[in-house]
């Protein structure tokens, strides 16, 4: 894994996580059929305990819009420090929701057909974004565009790309990689990376 494009982290560098390395370029990581979205074909849909509703792409632009800088760490050891993102956050787009009280967990939908589960504190957080900019360009088809997840205090299987919608659920249910072995939550200090961690 360590070669010419991984850095191992200073040992006192808080910010990198265990068993992750440094790396300054952007892999891709896809299981799966890689959809082709315009932007205004983009929906998304609220779904399950919550009143039921549609964003269009319009409707998410005059959403009041977010930037963040912030490091991601992905379950395959690499870590990327400082990206930014734009977006709507995910507590904007909760102030326009009627979620019930008696929802606890969020599934992630995407085009394509990848899901991922959510704890519904861990969605809805301040620096969790569903952004359609990278580094102040529109995001890359290949990332996640026109519109992906990102949730930076997981590990980056839990940031969706090409999200469709939010079901809200009454109890944690396993998404695409977790019923696959992945750790239900993922957080990456406590290296939750598989289910028997
Ligand atoms: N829809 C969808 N979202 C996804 C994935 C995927 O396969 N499909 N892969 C996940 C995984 S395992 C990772 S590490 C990140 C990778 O994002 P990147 O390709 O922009 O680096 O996207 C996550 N989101
Ligand atoms: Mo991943």
């Amino acid at each position: 894994m360590l070669g010419k494009f991984f850095k191992k982290p200073s040992a006192d560098n808080k910010r990198v996580p265990p068993g992750q390395s440094l790396t300054e370029r952007f892999p891709v990581l896809t299981y799966g059929p890689v959809p082709t979205l315009r932007p205004e074909q983009v929906e998304i849909r609220i779904s399950g305990l919550a009143e039921p509703r549609i964003f269009s792409w319009q409707d998410l632009l005059a959403l009041l819009q977010t930037t963040h800088t912030y490091d991601i760490h992905c379950v395959t050891h690499w870590s990327k420090l400082d990206t930014t993102w734009t977006g709507i956050s995910i507590p904007t787009l909760m102030q326009h929701l009627k979620v019930d009280p008696a929802a606890t967990a969020v599934m992630v939908h995407c085009y394509g057909g990848y899901t991922t589960n959510l704890l519904l504190e861990d969605f809805n957080r301040d620096l969790n974004l569903l952004a359609h900019t990278f580094d102040g360009k529109p995001l890359e088809k290949d990332h996640g565009g026109p519109l992906r997840l990102v949730v930076p205090h997981l590990y980056f299987w839990k940031s969706a790309k090409w999200v469709s919608g939010f079901e809200f659920l009454t109890a944690d249910h396993p998404g695409f990689w977790e019923k696959n072995g992945y750790h239900m939550r993922g957080d990456p200090f406590k290296e939750e990376r598989f289910d028997d961690d």
